[in-house]
């Protein structure tokens, strides 16, 4: 067997052969960018694949949501979750907004509901949520607060393309959601990302404020910034589509070897994942716990050493990194069950192309140190 080190993820990619004629396409054409053919087509396609009206692509989520709370011209505090990638809190900081972070719920790690209320201040304007691992959030309860305090939700769906509830999908909830198409996602254009919006009106609001405010050659509304997909990320994105519902369900078979080999051991805890939802398989977070023969770290170690190159996401929590350490909100004590979560957890690889003797092979190294 191969020594190569296993990554948590690895991007899927189509045979390159099939992206030639693309890329012969943008060649002729010379249309390599600001709204070009391919990124009409893949804002369609998207639409239609996704079950969502309205899609603004852009070169990242992270442009993506700092657009997304401009656009919505979000001001004050808003409420979001400490267990998230740092991006998440960064678009906060970067539209001059001050996070206050709540603490996250223990069945799946999203913001808690029930921690919204006591958050609330007259300087409360909206809700950024995670959709953490592709897992829903509890989005009814979210929208009945929302709507009781008048807040607007921007829910940070980089983990949750393709996922859907009972009532389709997860990204038709809030005012706005930011998906991430970035190499390590489920659905990758390379670099890329994308906000669904509800209506043709804030759509075009969107497209202006990724494209520096323009509206005509003269005319500029806003400080807007460069937020557009390419035409050679975007024609990626259209062949990428064309395999994602076989790349999902590679990773759903992964995700059930998973969970039949290391459900049953004691002190290590997973995540149920949600009842009602299609979902997308995006991570395998495991929770190492008292228990279990190992600690965390020491788990994560034996790991490394067998060149499994699992990840603590999300680990150190947002809250602790220096720029948010001093909020009255990031108080560790504020924080304890997202705290517990950053103690115990790691992804363990899962992507399309992992060959079962390695998912065999990390199994086994996790069942023998039990
Ligand atoms: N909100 C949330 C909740 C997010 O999780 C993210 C991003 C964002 C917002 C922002 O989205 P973007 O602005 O990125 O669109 C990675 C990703 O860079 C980041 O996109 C992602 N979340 C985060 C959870 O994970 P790192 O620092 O862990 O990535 P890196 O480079 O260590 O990659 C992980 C492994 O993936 C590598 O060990 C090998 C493999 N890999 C990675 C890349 C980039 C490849 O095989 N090929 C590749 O090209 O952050």
């Amino acid at each position: 067997m191969s020594n190569k080190p296993i990554y948590v993820t690895q991007p899927a990619l189509p045979p390159l052969e099939e992206f030639i004629p693309y890329l012969e396409q943008i060649w002729d054409s010379k249309v390599l960018t600001n709204g070009g053919p391919f990124h009409q087509q893949l804002e369609q396609a998207l639409c239609e694949h996704l079950g969502v009206k309205h899609i603004s692509l852009f070169t990242n989520a992270t442009i993506a949501l700092i657009t997304a709370l401009q656009a919505l011209r979000i001001t004050g505090e808003v409420i979001t979750t400490p267990y998230s990638f740092v991006a998440t809190a960064h678009s906060l900081l970067w539209t001059g907004v001050k996070p206050v972070f709540i603490d996250v719920d223990p069945r799946n790690f999203n913001l808690d509901p029930d921690c919204i209320e006591a958050a609330i201040t007259p300087h409360t304007t909206a809700i950024m949520p995670v959709h953490c691992y592709g897992h829903p959030c509890d989005v009814e309860r979210i929208e009945r607060i929302a709507d009781t305090y008048g807040l607007k939700v921007i829910y940070d769906a980089a983990h949750a393309f393709g996922v859907r509830n009972a009532r389709g999908s997860i990204l038709n909830y809030g005012d706005l959601s930011v998906l991430s198409f970035h190499a390590t996602k489920v659905f990758n254009t390379f670099e890329g990302g994308a906000i669904i919006c509800p209506d043709a009106k804030t759509k075009q609001r969107i497209d202006h404020l990724k494209n520096f405010g323009f509206v005509d050659e003269v005319t500029v509304i806003a400080p807007g910034i460069n937020g557009k997909m390419s035409e050679f990320n975007a024609a990626l994105g259209l062949l990428q589509l064309k395999d994602i519902d076989n790349a999902i369900a590679r990773r759903q078979a992964i995700d059930a070897r998973y969970r039949a080999a290391l459900g049953g051991i004691t002190g290590i805890g997973l995540l149920s994942g949600s009842d009602d939802a299609v979902a997308n398989y995006a991570y395998f977070p495991i929770l190492v716990q008292p228990g279990f023969a190992l600690n965390r770290d020491g788990l994560f170690a034996r790991l490394r050493e067998h060149g499994i190159m699992a990840r603590r996401y999300f680990y150190p929590l947002i809250s602790d990194f220096p720029m948010y350490r001093g909020l009255p909100s990031a108080a560790p004590a504020l924080l304890p069950t997202a705290r517990q979560a950053a103690q115990q957890v790691i992804c363990l690889p899962i992507y399309p192309d992992l060959p079962v003797e390695q998912q065999e092979r990390i199994i086994e190294l996790i069942v023998s140190a039990a």
